[in-house]
């Protein structure tokens, strides 16, 4: 599946961001500006390396040497470009050993650096890249920050500054925690939404699905990055998960473990797609309501979002929650379940979901997501995303390897898929300050 991904990224859309599988051209979307930037190329980097795709890799490899450059006119998302391109880039330095990957993580991350000039700190959600201008979404709260986007920067920021001697990115993150830390928090839960200007909420919605969830597991990975010894993060993680498991988890009638949505003052019963990435962060019964999301379809894969009220359990009502477009979290929880508990249901689940992306989203230009998971005949989006090579993909891989293929007591695993290593010395000797 990989190969098929990735030769027909490399046949229609190579140096695009994305590719149209079905039209059989490049594509992107607003979070890369107008930018080409090869994401596939860098998302899918250490995946190649890791399934010992060598050819491929070099291929990108001399891609990113030759062609990956940051000085376009291009208005980009700081935390997406965070994830897959530093992340990614950083990831492939670690496993490979070329200078090149580090060279160019560092380049982009300077230009990342002027998205921190705010009147807090908290950085602004899109920078240019040539001019340095930030500003946030149209659609966020109140001129708001996302929680989601400001807060998945550590694991990324903590690595550029070890491995180039500069503290500023270190200090840019370590800033964002500690005004994080001094703030009050209604009912103990962090609302998704924080104006930069003024350092005040906006409005009061907790997620741990989308615009919330990688804060929450990023705070968990910056104490198992730290070699367990930044317990102001791990502190951080225990408060603000007791408050999710007092106001968001709960049990449908039909007994599914689910984690709602707090929107000002009510819980709302349903749960996105992304929050089943915290399956595998808090190991509770979100993995099995997951993969009823998956198993209560026709096409046995699972939808964007997905109700636990008026006899629902674990479906998709809306006809524009029904979709499917490749993406990892359930997988990436079946897989930390696998390796927590070696139960082979978590594989069995894992098989499910690879044939029937094999069956229904492979396409002869690649894979495309799915516009309805509950139609036995569905149509296409026509995107392959990067993330399904970044993470789908490596996670399936990773659930049939042997555990000393990336180790979890050595390597932490970006929001993206990308394995960054523990810092074992680092941060215990204070060389990081
Ligand atoms: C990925 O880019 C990352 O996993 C991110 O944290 C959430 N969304 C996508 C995949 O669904």
């Amino acid at each position: 599946m990989m190969k098929h991904a990735w030769d027909s990224y490399r046949q229609y859309g190579w140096g695009h961001n994305e590719l149209k599988p079905i039209a059989k051209k490049g594509h992107s979307t607003n979070i890369f500006g107008n930018s080409q930037l090869g994401a596939s190329i860098v998302d899918a980097l250490d995946t190649l390396f890791i399934m010992g795709l060598q050819d491929e890799f070099k291929d990108g490899q001399e891609w990113i040497e030759q062609n990956l450059d940051f000085s376009a006119n291009a208005e980009v998302s700081v935390f997406e470009v965070n994830i897959r391109f530093i992340g990614g880039l950083l990831a492939a330095y670690y496993l490979s050993g070329q200078e090149v990957f580090k060279m160019k993580a560092v380049a982009l991350a300077e230009k990342l650096i002027p998205a921190f000039n705010t009147p807090t700190g908290i950085p602004w959600a899109m920078v240019n890249l040539k001019t340095g201008v930030g500003r946030n979404w149209g659609w966020a709260s109140a001129g708001s920050s996302i929680l989601a986007e400001f807060g998945t920067l550590h694991m990324e920021f903590v690595h550029l500054t070890y491995l180039t001697g500069n503290p500023v990115y270190y200090q840019k993150v370590m800033h964002i925690r500690k005004l994080l830390a001094k703030m009050d928090r209604p009912n103990g839960l962090y609302p998704n939404y924080l104006n930069p200007r003024t350092g005040r909420w906006g409005q009061h919605h907790t997620s741990v699905g989308g615009l919330g969830d990688s804060f929450y597991e990023y705070l968990l990975k910056a104490w198992l990055m730290s070699d367990k010894t930044d317990v102001e993060a791990r502190k951080a993680y225990d408060d603000a998960i007791e408050a999710i498991e007092r106001h968001l988890i709960r049990k449908s009638n039909g007994g599914l473990t689910f984690i709602g949505e707090w929107k000002n003052g009510h819980l709302e019963r349903k749960m996105g797609h992304l929050a089943c990435f915290a399956g595998g962060m808090l190991a509770l019964g979100i993995a099995h309501t997951c993969h009823e999301s998956y198993d209560r379809t026709v096409l046995k894969l699972g939808p964007e979002a997905f109700k636990f009220d008026s006899g629902l359990e674990a479906v998709a009502v809306r006809q524009n929650e029904k979709y499917y477009i490749l993406r990892p979290e359930v997988i990436e929880t079946y897989w930390y379940m696998w390796r927590f508990t070696h139960d082979p249901k978590y594989r069995q689940w894992g098989w499910e979901a690879a044939q029937a992306i094999d069956r229904f989203c492979r396409v002869s230009g690649g894979f495309s997501g799915v516009k309805d998971v509950y139609s036995s005949n569905p149509t296409y989006d026509d995107v392959q995303q990067s993330f399904f090579l970044a993470e789908t993909l490596k996670y399936l891989y990773l659930l049939f390897s042997n555990d000393d293929l990336l180790p979890l007591e050595t390597w932490v695993f970006n929001t993206e898929a990308h394995p960054l290593p523990v810092l074992h010395l680092a941060l215990q000797t204070g060389t990081l300050l």
